[in-house]
């Protein structure tokens, strides 16, 4: 097949999911188009069948803000007509499907048919979507996809529960590639980091809000009292120099580790002994999975499609949003005893392993086929 992909080029999880399936849908021989305002981080290896068309909006003194909308928009008819793409596969609702939308308007006035399927991530619902300011349009053009489809049981309910749709969501999970993460030995960096023997702590994150970083800190500092132990927190945001703040005030700085945005995620995963992530809303958790992936068990809240992945006492422990006393005294649990923590490390490997990219990328793959199937069939009725 031919196919588009819109998605967020940065750093985020609809990004990397977008971008990794893009690559494996390319190792299977489908051509893949990313039509994006930046070349996606992860697109960071060279295929013959990937291809990458940049959106340029356009400045103008006019404008206060940039219409991004309408300039992907016409960069999506332009590479559908010229590169004859089968079907386009937008990622996270805001405004990708909206620009799909009008793009497969325009593209139907000139005799090319271009279904597309929209992929819902989680704060393009149960955040931003759900606003006001953007509810009657996002409605809009999820109703009107050719294909819906969601990354948990959650945030379909989600959906339903929250905006007025007619349609059939499918859930497809996201997925890790085990070529990446996988354990791998960096014990010469856990001595240097951990000199003692101390348990590593991390969290992953784009510091925001949602994602009660400052949780994080409180829970570690319980740990702390309990149990020699470093933590790592990765990424940053809007939260981060609060955070620091936060820690000094706890007089654990000493122990905290700011590491920015790293590329190499597998790395520091690969020494760590416990996730950390007690989010106020999560729709599935893609930073949680990959560190169990790499045999990291998890402690988070209970919130969204974290219960999808994360097993309570097999995989790692859920505690309701804001409880980081009882995060604590679970991370305690599992970092006591180093039988314990072995049998949790594994229990988290085996359950990431159900969500090998091998595994869903046939999902996709049939999904598609599915949809320009109907539309193809819907057209002919018309
Ligand atoms: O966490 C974010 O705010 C980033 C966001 C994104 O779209 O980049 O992540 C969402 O999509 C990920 C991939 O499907 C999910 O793993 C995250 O759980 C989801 N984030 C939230 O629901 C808060």
């Amino acid at each position: 097949m031919n196919i588009g992909v819109v998605c967020y080029p940065t750093y985020g999880g609809s990004g990397v999911i977008a971008t990794e399936l893009g690559k494996a849908l390319a190792r299977k021989g489908h051509k893949v188009h990313f039509i994006t305002y930046q070349e996606p981080v992860r697109l960071d290896s060279f295929n013959e069948n990937i291809f990458y068309h940049e959106v340029s909006a356009l400045d103008y003194p006019l404008f206060q803000y940039q219409p991004y909308e309408s300039a992907l928009a016409s960069k999506i008819v332009d590479v559908a007509r010229y590169e004859k793409l089968d079907i386009l596969h937008v990622h996270y609702a805001i405004p990708h499907a909206s620009s799909a939308l009008i793009a497969r308007s325009i593209l139907k006035e000139r005799g090319y048919n271009l279904p597309f399927v929209t992929t819902l991530h989680g704060t393009d619902i149960t955040l931003v979507g759900k606003d006001p300011g953007y509810k009657p349009v996002v409605e809009y053009s999820i109703n009107h996809s050719d294909g819906i489809t969601s990354v948990s049981k959650s945030l379909k309910d989600d959906t339903y529960n929250n905006f007025g749709i007619t349609r059939e969501i499918e859930v497809i999970p996201n997925f890790i590639d085990f070529s990446r993460f996988k354990k791998t030995n960096k014990d010469h960096f856990k001595t240097a980091i951990a000199p003692n023997g101390e348990k590593i702590l991390i969290h992953v994150s784009n510091f925001r809000k949602v994602k009660r970083v400052e949780d994080v800190v409180m829970m570690f500092d319980l740990v702390l009292k309990k149990i020699p132990s470093k933590l790592f927190l990765v990424g940053d945001g809007p939260e981060r120099s609060g955070i620091e703040v936060l820690c000094r005030k706890l007089g654990i700085s000493e122990q905290v580790r700011f590491l920015g945005k790293q590329d190499a995620v597998e790395d520091l995963l690969a020494i760590s002994d416990l996730f950390i992530l007690p989010s106020e809303t999560e729709s599935f958790g893609l930073a949680a999975l990959e560190a169990m992936a790499v045999e990291v068990p998890v402690i988070s809240s209970n919130a969204g499609g974290i219960p999808e992945i994360n097993i309570q006492g097999k995989t790692g422990f859920l505690s309701p949003v804001g409880d980081y006393e009882d995060m604590a005294k679970n991370a305690i649990y599992i970092l006591e005893d180093e039988a314990r923590l072995k049998q949790f490390k594994k229990n988290a490997y085996a359950q990431a392993k159900t969500f090998n990219i091998d595994n869903i990328l046939p999902q996709y793959e049939a999904y598609y086929q599915k949809v320009i199937r109907y539309y193809n069939d819907l057209e002919f009725m018309i």
